[in-house]
């Protein structure tokens, strides 16, 4: 359980996703630009390619002392001795993920719809992804654009931290977090980007602001 919060800026990362550089070469830049969490989403990776890539993921991270979140794959997670987990609706529920993970320090957990705010599993997470906020081709099975307002909706019921997703930019970050998200997470703002480290100074500089 991490208490308090401390991130704004997180990369959510998939292989793919990153245009113009080793997905590797492009982590390390973001987080010289000011990117304090990662997650590493794969979805079409097998289990032991995706357990290769956060080993390599890790290694690199560790160095400038920035925590590794997995996406989806507790196995994956536990074994690379990640710092947690994130999951949605379609995966291990978080009061499971508890159960088989009693020492985790960090649970993410999706929020894509109205009802699941009032259930023990959002209770159980450490930190809310509010997903999307703005509709992205980068998701798109996606169920409730949540926009500025939705942002204010769900700070008004809970406590816990809100990590904002969903077309997360430049020119929205600061209407985000002044609109009660305590963290932006990004994928092609800065995986699509000719300059990660640039891309995500600007970011963080516009988080800073608030
Ligand atoms: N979950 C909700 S939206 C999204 C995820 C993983 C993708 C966000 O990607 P981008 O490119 O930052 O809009
Ligand atoms: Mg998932």
């Amino acid at each position: 359980m991490i208490n308090p919060f401390p991130y704004k800026l997180y990369l959510v990362i998939t292989e793919e996703a990153c245009l113009h550089d080793h997905f590797l070469k492009v982590a390390e830049q973001a987080v010289k630009g000011g990117v304090d969490l990662v997650q590493l989403r794969e979805k079409e990776t097998s289990t032991t390619a995706f357990q290769q890539k956060a080993f390599q993921l890790k290694e690199i991270l560790d160095r400038y002392n920035v925590p590794l979140i997995i996406n989806d794959n507790l196995e994956v997670a536990k074994k690379v001795e990640a710092f947690g987990v994130h999951v949605g609706r379609s995966d291990l529920p978080p009061t499971q993920i508890l159960q088989k993970w009693k020492n985790i320090n960090c649970l993410g957990y999706s929020i894509e719809y109205e009802n699941q705010l009032y259930t023990k599993e959002t209770e159980a997470a450490d930190y809310l992804g509010i997903s999307p906020v703005f509709k992205t081709p980068t998701k798109t099975d996606t169920i409730t654009e949540w926009g500025l307002s939705g942002v204010r909706h769900i700070r008004s019921i809970t406590q816990k931290p809100l990590v904002a997703i969903g077309l997360m930019k430049v020119e929205n970050a600061q209407k985000v977090i002044k609109a009660g998200a305590n963290c932006l997470a990004v994928v092609s703002a800065i995986c699509a980007s000719k300059n990660p480290a640039k891309a995500a100074e600007q970011l963080r500089n516009e988080i800073e602001k608030v």
